[in-house]
């Protein structure tokens, strides 16, 4: 087992926190079969969920980069397949980055993706983002050009909202929050997945389409910037996008009177409704997939 090296404790904003240094990995040359049977029963699981929920786009990259459950992937190959489809490629990293770093990273198509895997003990949740929740969650939909194309953007605006200020990186990680990573979008076949938070979670990849307890309001860029959230359950709120197109023209426009909009405004708590939201009812026909009650 390949234990995370370089490891310190820090007391951060979000706690008691491994704070890893920002250093880019090479990828192991070597992973121990452990490793490589938790990728293996990871992916099986999931695929076999996902088929039906996750959006086509992902389903199709994820094939279409050569991910399959044998092995864990080699970065080098993904990123010959990945670069020459969008110019992304991964780069390897300890764990979670301070937010500087991440975004500059995105603002250079460089995808952070961590080099270890979770434990065998740890299939089911692991509180931080491993190596499956990266490379099988996060990477493929960077092979979608419109969707790669919003991760730069939202990484050259995530380094302009850290000179701004605390205020505007919460707004702005309010975004990334509720798109890339527990993001649903409206399909003519139904709601289905794109976020890696989501994708890469077995009871949440049910929850968020089939369980009648979380809301699910259009997309809307402001009210998204003002929404808490928790990341410790399962959402109370997801926010559904028509397409990827619309992700990419939400974040044209400059932000910094967006932030000054927001900053006059409460916080929205995470399960509020309001009375303007677009709101996805079950039973409407629009956009359930099939399946039991969870
Ligand atoms: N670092 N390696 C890594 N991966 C992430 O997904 C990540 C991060 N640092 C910050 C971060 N995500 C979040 O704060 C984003 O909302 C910006
Ligand atoms: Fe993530």
């Amino acid at each position: 087992m390949n234990e995370p090296r370089r490891v310190e404790h820090q007391q951060t904003d979000k706690g008691y926190v491994p704070v890893y240094t920002t250093a880019i990995v090479d990828q192991p040359a070597e992973y121990p079969a452990d490793d490589h049977a938790t990728w293996g029963t990871l992916y099986e699981r999931q695929r076999a969920l996902l088929v039906g929920r996750a959006c086509d786009e992902f389903l199709q990259a994820q094939d279409a980069m050569g991910m399959a459950p044998d092995r864990i992937p080699r970065f080098d190959d993904l990123n010959e397949v990945l670069r020459a489809t969008t110019g992304w490629t991964l780069v390897g990293v300890e764990g979670l980055l301070p937010e500087l770093e991440f975004f500059d990273h995105l603002a250079n198509r460089r995808f952070p993706v961590t080099w270890w895997i979770r434990r065998p003990d740890q299939i089911d949740y692991i509180a931080e983002p491993d190596l499956f929740h990266d490379l099988f969650g996060h990477v493929p939909l960077l092979m979608n050009p419109v969707f790669a194309d919003y991760m730069e953007a939202y990484g050259k605006g995530g380094v302009k909202a850290h000179g701004i200020g605390p205020d505007a990186l919460q707004h702005l990680t309010r975004l990334y929050w509720y798109t890339v990573e527990f993001g649903l979008i409206n399909t003519p076949d139904g709601l289905r997945i794109y976020g890696a938070g989501i994708v890469s979670s077995k009871g949440e990849s049910l929850y968020s389409l089939e369980s009648d307890a979380p809301n699910r309001i259009g997309f809307d860029l402001e009210r998204i910037m003002r929404t808490r959230y928790r990341i410790d359950t399962f959402q109370k709120t997801y926010f559904v996008i028509d397409s990827f197109e619309q992700l990419m023209n939400a974040t044209a426009p400059d932000f910094t009177p967006i932030y000054a909009r927001l900053d006059a405004q409460d916080a929205v708590p995470a399960g509020d409704v309001h009375v303007d939201d677009r709101v996805f009812h079950r039973g409407t026909g629009e956009g359930w997939a099939d399946g039991g009650d969870v």
